[in-house]
């Protein structure tokens, strides 16, 4: 068993990767990530950058799938997800799969958007990666200063990890790092 706090950022998280938002986890939902990123970036097709950024996005995708062992060949659904997070970031919490998932997120959701790779997550860049997501943009300018936690307008390696790390485990409403990818309140449409 997981809090309810926990199990509505879980299910937020979901809904967010499930890019196309029929309820499942399939490729398509990490290969059409990969590919707005390329667009974003304007990456020539093909090129390496464009299949290091395709690797990447797909990493998160083969980590869950060896993980949650879903029933559907290469397809997740809600139900699978939840239960593997519960049980595993829930009221104990297994380190290994967390320090596993912080830093796929991390890589997932942090390293695509610093698209000047100065090492630092502007408003700008967190813009795009409320865009790509398809995430409500009333939540940015506050998601952003939960996020930006010594207020030099710039999100950290460091303050990003940090917000991750909450945003898994943390059962405090309060915590900052609820907030690392928008309203987790509000289902994402
Ligand atoms: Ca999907
Ligand atoms: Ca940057
Ligand atoms: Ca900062």
């Amino acid at each position: 068993m997981s809090s309810e706090l926990k199990k509505s950022k879980f299910a937020y998280f979901f809904d967010l990767l499930d890019l196309n938002r029929n309820g499942l986890l399939q490729h398509n939902d990490f290969s059409d990530m990969a590919e707005l990123v390329r667009e974003e970036l304007q990456l020539e097709e093909g090129s390496e950058e464009h299949k290091y950024v395709a690797e990447k996005a797909i990493r998160l995708f083969h980590q869950l799938l060896g993980d949650i062992n879903p029933s559907e060949h290469q397809s997740i659904n809600r139900e699978e997800w939840l239960s593997f997070f519960s049980e595993k970031l829930g009221d104990s919490i297994d380190e290994d799969v967390l320090a596993t998932y912080q830093e796929l997120v991390y890589l997932y959701v942090f390293d695509f958007f610093d698209h000047n790779r100065d090492g630092f997550i502007t408003s700008d860049e967190y813009e795009c990666f409320f865009g790509i997501f398809k995430l409500d943009e009333q939540y940015l300018e506050k998601s952003f200063s939960k996020l930006d936690a010594n207020g030099d307008k710039k999100v950290s390696r460091y303050e990003m990890l940090a917000a991750i790390e909450d945003f898994l485990i943390s059962d405090d409403p309060d915590s900052p790092g609820n907030w690392a990818f928008g309203n987790w309140q509000v289902k994402p449409k």
